[in-house]
């Protein structure tokens, strides 16, 4: 009696143990995939979002190269980071990342999914990215990943008209 009673009450405990481990990693990777959702129209002049890179997704699953034969590199999660709708067209927009001197990537796709812009390095002294160009209505996934895999480095995202 005494014996049954003491197994009763490990297995108990070994069942909490265990759903705690296995819950932790169910909750970080609906953190992971989050995005945050940005809506703009003309005259916004200038928003920022922050984030953190995360993940072994190599982003050039999504494209090997972008529009204009620049190379997509990095590693992100598999679903987007930022998505961001446009509600008019707009002549210009620059979309950078700061992430205070790391190497971060980024990878814009959208209106549709064919098209898409790809920037490892703003300038050869910055290893964060920006891209600067024209972006029709509609609404663009954005992902910004790591250069290298794994990488974890926390960001603001600026996107100025
Ligand atoms: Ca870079």
């Amino acid at each position: 009696m005494f014996k049954s009673t003491r197994f009763k009450s490990t297995a108990k405990s070994t069942i909490l143990k265990l759903t705690g481990i296995v819950a932790l990693p169910l909750l970080l990777v609906t953190a992971a995939q989050a995005s945050s959702e940005m809506r703009l129209a003309l005259g916004f002049a200038s928003t920022q979002a922050g984030g953190e890179t995360v993940g072994s997704y190599s982003l050039s699953n999504i494209a090997s190269r972008d529009s204009s034969g620049e190379f997509c590199l990095g590693y992100g999660d598999r679903t987007p980071d930022h998505v961001l709708t446009l509600e008019q067209d707009f002549t210009q927009l620059t979309i950078a990342v700061d992430s205070g001197g790391e190497d971060t990537t980024l990878l814009i796709q959208g209106p549709d999914n064919t098209t898409v812009r790809c920037n490892d390095n703003a300038s050869r002294r910055d290893r964060d990215p920006e891209i600067q160009d024209t972006f029709a209505k509609g609404t663009y996934r954005v992902w910004v990943g790591a250069f290298e895999q794994e990488g974890r480095h926390r960001y603001n995202l600026t996107i100025t008209e």
